[in-house]
């Protein structure tokens, strides 16, 4: 027993000295030994949901939306951020798994991404297999009619709160009576004076405080994604919100009709009409203004949490929208579209170490958040990644990472399980969205869009057809074809 004691004593103090010896050059460097283990930075994840490029930091001056605002202030906002599909699941699935629609194979509501790639291995999971604690508060995946699923359980380390149920069942809950309503109920809208915590994104925003709390004790570094249900129907902001907003001067989109020469694939059944819907427009725009105010304040409080537990100074923030709606733009009511306003979406990343404050207008996807995250915590990527990391973006915000940005949207618009009949395609450049609908089984275009975003930002006016632009269409049949890169959707699926 003595012998082996002596035995041990020289290689401890060896391995002391040894264990100084890196203690004192890590101060040197300024890197602290005792975070060595949490050095890679922890990850707040907040997603909103059917939350367009409507916010003040976007430059649209009638939004309240000072807390998200700050976040822009803090770190990198990106103009022209595009979802891969303009609805819940497929974008959601592709947000986590950094897969395209096709790759996928999920295209609509019911289709988990593990039904045809059971072996994904999505953002939160790869950050546990590093270190990461994962934990999920709200929406993030989808959150409807995956009942074998109910979100994914393999991506984190604790289960999913508030995370599975439909936005129908966002009822009030209070003490007591409950305060009458003052909207009109069209659409879901819903105007009491109740508190914060009387629907889900105020209970959402307490229970990540909470986790926030228990986080700051654990050794491991985090990945706390939040999703919000708001700013998606129905609009039931509590009163405050809305009393935020004057109803006479709450803007509606100029375009209640669809674009010239638009063909009809390019638009859905949800629609309205200028004369005799536009009391319920204005009141549909009225509360969504009202939820993106709400869900605002909720994100707000939930930063406000990270700072006061100072957990700020090594916490990345990332930001994003699923995609957008229309709310009577085109004369349309809702989205799996691909115009602009469904597929523009608002995308901010902070990272302590980079520079605050910044903007970038370099065309970049939701795709791209995957590898941006694994980038910024120092993690080797999985090979099935088919986006970029943005990293150089918040180096040099003048860069650029990719041409265009792809969106996509079948029709019919919710296929329901069945193989899509046709596709929208459409590519964001620089200047044009140029779109093609093709056949899904065969790949022939039956109708295409070209807008112009030099003179027309609403896109107005498809000019696929007017000869001036025949220049531009070779050049941009190309760039989406090397975008959409089918065979390599049929490769990947045989995994
Ligand atoms: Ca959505």
């Amino acid at each position: 027993m003595s012998d082996r004691l002596a035995s041990t004593r020289p290689t401890d103090e060896a391995f002391a000295m040894a264990r100084f010896f890196v203690f004192v050059c890590l101060l040197t460097l300024g890197v602290s030994p005792l975070g060595m283990a949490a050095q890679r930075p922890n990850v707040l994840f907040i997603a909103v949901d059917d939350m367009k490029v409507e916010l003040n930091c976007y430059g649209q001056t009638h939004v309240i939306s000072p807390n998200i605002d700050r976040l822009a202030k803090r770190g990198t906002l990106f103009e022209r951020a595009y979802c891969q599909q303009s609805v819940c699941n497929p974008s959601r699935a592709s947000v986590m798994t950094g897969m395209r629609p096709d790759t996928l194979r999920v295209w609509d509501l019911p289709t988990h991404f593990r039904v045809n790639h059971p072996k994904v291995v999505t953002l939160p999971q790869l950050l546990r297999a590093n270190g990461y604690y994962a934990q999920c508060v709200g929406k993030i995946f989808h959150n409807w009619r995956q009942d074998d699923w109910r979100g994914d359980p393999a991506s984190w380390s604790t289960p999913s709160v508030m995370n599975y149920a439909t936005h129908g069942a966002d009822k009030p809950q209070v003490n007591g009576e409950l305060p009458p309503s003052q909207a009109s109920g069209r659409r879901g809208t819903e105007n009491r004076d109740v508190a914060d915590d009387a629907y889900y994104d105020g209970r959402i925003a307490t229970l990540a405080i909470d986790a926030l709390r228990n986080l700051k004790q654990r050794k491991d570094p985090f990945f706390l994604a939040v999703g919000f249900w708001k700013p998606h129907l129905p609009f039931n902001a509590p009163r405050k919100y809305w009393e935020m907003y004057e109803r006479a001067k709450v803007p509606i989109p100029n375009r209640l009709t669809p674009p010239i020469d638009v063909p009809e694939l390019a638009l859905t059944k949800d629609r309205v009409n200028a004369k005799r819907d536009l009391e319920m427009i204005r009141e549909l725009n009225h509360g969504h203004l009202a939820a993106i105010s709400y869900v605002d304040a909720q994100i707000g409080r939930v930063v406000d949490e990270l700072d006061r537990l100072d957990l700020s100074g090594n916490t990345v923030i990332a930001f994003w929208s699923d995609h957008g709606l229309h709310l009577g733009e085109h004369g349309l009511l809702r989205k799996t579209t691909v115009f602009e306003v469904d597929a523009h979406v608002p995308m901010i990343v902070v990272s302590p170490n980079h520079k605050p404050g910044r903007q970038t207008s370099a065309l970049v996807e939701l795709l791209d958040i995957y590898p941006t995250l694994a980038d910024l915590c120092d993690i080797m990527p999985p090979g099935q990644l088919e986006g970029r990391s943005l990293v150089p973006l918040l180096v040099d915000p003048t860069k650029a990472v990719k041409p265009v940005a792809l969106t996509q949207t079948p029709r019919p618009n919710y296929p329901r399980g069945k193989m899509p009949k046709t596709m929208g395609y459409s590519i964001r450049s620089a200047r044009f969205r140029y779109t093609e609908w093709r056949d899904f089984a065969t790949g022939k275009v039956s109708a295409r869009e070209l807008y112009d975003h030099r003179n027309d930002p609403g896109e107005t006016v498809n000019v696929v057809s007017q000869p001036n632009y025949d220049s531009f269409l070779p050049g941009l049949a190309k760039q989406l074809a090397d975008v959409v890169r089918r065979k390599r959707s049929r490769s990947i699926s045989q995994q």
